[in-house]
């Protein structure tokens, strides 16, 4: 549902999770946070101190809990609005009391996902830029994921868009003086020669940020490892192994596994999911081979397929659909040839091929042979994939695509049989992705799905 700026309902929402906890925290915003506070604690406590306060049902007194009360007059809060947040006794019920007695005040309404994001960026509190990083921080589950949120939060890419479009601004200063005064030749080509120096500039920063190479969507998504092979390879063996509990069946009998069984992976601070599949051969049975479909379909996604044969079979090659992916070779059971095992654990180190692209490994999941040194490549591979370095970084395909227009306009505008109009309209079409990018202008299609996204309270 849109909302805006007209709706001036106070907010509420419990801004911690929900469920038995030792403190619940119920935040609170819109020009009614004062009389929120007056009526539940009786006075307004001074500005941005934690005071400890009675919670009380105005009508009858009951006091409803204990707690620390917080005041933050505008314009100084989160929303830029007057607010307040009450923090409580984690108990289900003292929640819900609280939240009641607040929804029965007048011009009162529980929070809608995100809302209280959305008023800090309707009152130019907080950019679209450091709203997607808040977005990308509560998503956070791994170590890298968080490093990323925090990353995007440095205010780099705010500061290096707001500084572009004051020189377009400038620029297009210069033109519309040549548009002016069109008759005085040698003036407007000095001023030409000036806007096009300031084009340039901005086109060494801006232009290495068009070009995307899906690392932040991994990193976000996760990195998606695929466990494929003939049946009864050890795929389930091998998944359980590096998920170091019982995930999969694992059973002597060939065409165990149908269904894709996936696991969430924190490999270093990486998000991986590896997924199991069904063994892939010729059936006909018709729920194997639904199964094999959808081991072939997922492989698609994949950005990794880790292709199991057992030792005594290694002529079992990949299917065609395979062709043009990252695979690598994994040779397993290798504890069953007495011989090869023999030579694999004089030689100590793993014997696996790491210079070729379609890297090989011999693995037993029996003896634990190589599993570990398996799971150090896909660290290894998932931060070559999702590291994300640099000052300034292009979170996602919203940011790149108002990046891509930018850059487009001025390179358009650097065109030499260009009319000075058409300049000039080129670097206002510029100074608008900038604003875009930053949420300014033209994302309000952008927003509703972006708030959704969050959760209630946020
Ligand atoms: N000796 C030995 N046996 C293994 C090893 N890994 C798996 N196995 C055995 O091989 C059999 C098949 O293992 P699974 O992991 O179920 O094989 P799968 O590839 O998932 O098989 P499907 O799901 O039927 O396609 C089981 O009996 C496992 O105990 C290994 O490293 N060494
Ligand atoms: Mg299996």
């Amino acid at each position: 549902m849109a909302y805006g700026l007209d709706d001036r309902h106070t907010i509420f929402a419990l801004a911690t999770g929900y469920g038995k906890a030792a403190i619940a925290v119920i935040r609170i915003s819109g020009p009614n946070s004062p009389r929120a506070i007056e009526s539940l604690v009786g006075r307004l406590p001074p500005p941005r101190h934690a005071t400890f306060a009675r919670i009380m049902e105005p009508r009858t007194s009951a006091i409803l809990d204990h707690g620390i009360v917080l005041w933050f007059p505008a314009p100084n809060s989160f929303t830029g609005e007057d607010s307040a947040e009450l923090q409580v006794h984690g108990a289900r019920s003292v929640v819900a009391a609280i939240l009641r007695t607040l929804g029965e005040l007048e011009d009162f309404r529980p929070a809608r996902p995100g809302e209280f994001a959305r008023r800090s960026l309707e009152n130019g509190k907080s950019d679209l830029i450091a709203i997607e990083a808040l977005g990308d921080l509560i998503e956070a589950e791994t170590e890298r994921q968080r490093a990323f949120a925090i990353l995007q939060t440095s205010g780099n890419l705010q500061e290096a868009a707001k500084w572009w479009r004051e020189q377009l601004i400038d620029a297009l200063v210069l033109i519309e003086g040549e548009l002016d005064f069109s008759d005085e030749s040698e003036a407007q080509q000095s001023s030409a020669s000036e806007f096009r120096t300031i084009v340039q500039e901005i086109l060494k920063t801006l232009a290495p940020l068009t070009a995307g190479n899906g690392k932040t969507e991994r990193l976000r998504e996760g990195l998606t490892v695929l466990i494929a092979g003939p049946p009864n390879a050890g795929k389930s063996t091998l998944l359980n192994a590096i998920a170091k509990r019982e995930v999969a069946i694992v059973s002597e009998r060939a065409g165990t596994t149908r269904d894709l069984i996936e696991v969430k992976l924190d490999l270093g601070g990486f998000p991986v999911n590896l997924i199991d599949t069904a063994g892939i051969q010729k059936s006909d049975d018709p729920i194997e081979q639904e199964g094999i479909n959808r081991a072939l379909r997922k492989s698609e996604a994949a950005d990794l397929i880790l292709w199991l044969t057992p030792l005594t079979e290694p002529t079992l090659f990949p299917p065609e659909q395979f062709a043009d992916r990252t695979i690598w070779h994994i040779l397993t059971k290798v504890d069953q040839q007495a011989e090869t095992a023999e030579a694999v654990c004089r030689n100590e180190k793993a014997p696996e091929d790491v210079s070729s692209a379609a890297r090989k490994f011999k693995i037993s999941a029996r003896t634990g042979l190589n599993i570990e040194n398996l799971i150090v490549r896909l660290q290894e591979y998932a931060n070559e994939n999702m590291s994300v370095d640099g000052s300034l970084i292009v979170a996602n395909e919203r940011q790149r695509f108002a990046i891509q227009m930018a850059h487009e306009a001025l390179l358009a505008s650097l065109d030499e049989n260009a009319p000075l109009e058409v300049v000039a309209e080129e670097l206002r079409r510029a100074c608008f992705s900038l604003e875009s990018l930053m949420g300014k202008v033209g994302v309000e299609n952008v927003l509703d799905q972006l708030f959704s996204r969050f959760c209630i309270g946020k």
